[in-house]
């Protein structure tokens, strides 16, 4: 089953967002499968968002995510990557629609509350740089033929 990794970002943690985000993931049907809070170092935050070295904002951005502890959460379930994807609109929260995280609940790129995979390569790569194996549960719901048709 497909897996996503999701970041309620330091400023959803200042900013008492982070049960809001958690909550309207859990509402699209995903299955929570792992949560944690984590402080996360220079090295880390590098490598995390790795792709984006050499960008103009990759400084300010690896700062603002080793600023404060987030919480990070692995969410389980069909195109898992692409609903949680939508559930948080676009990067640029003037750009994300109402009914988004983002687009309700922020107003800045460099602030936009939340992080999501962007494909499942790379949500199986960020899922194994937070979590060891033993911290994904695995455990079945008794209501998922009401969320899942088979
Ligand atoms: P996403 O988080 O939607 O996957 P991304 O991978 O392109 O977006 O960028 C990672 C983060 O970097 C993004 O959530 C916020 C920050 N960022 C991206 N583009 C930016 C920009 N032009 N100015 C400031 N921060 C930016
Ligand atoms: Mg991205």
């Amino acid at each position: 089953m497909e897996r996503t990794l999701v970041l309620a970002k330091p400023d959803a943690v200042q900013r008492g967002l982070v049960g809001e985000i958690i909550s309207r993931l859990e509402g699209t049907g995903l299955k929570l499968v792992a949560l944690k809070m984590v402080w996360m170092d220079t090295e880390m935050a590098r490598r995390h968002y790795g792709i984006h070295r050499g960008k103009p904002f990759f400084d300010g951005l690896v700062q603002f995510i080793t600023s404060c502890p987030l919480v990070a959460a692995v969410f389980e379930g069909p195109k898992a990557v692409e609903i949680a994807r939508k559930a948080m609109g676009d990067t640029d929260p003037a750009r994300a629609p109402s009914g988004t995280i983002r687009g309700d609940l922020a107003l800045d790129i460099g602030r936009n509350i939340v992080h999501g995979s962007d494909s499942v390569e790379n949500a199986e790569q960020e899922i194994s740089l937070f979590f060891k194996p033993e911290e994904l549960f695995s455990y079945e719901r008794q209501i998922k033929p009401w969320i899942i048709e088979s």
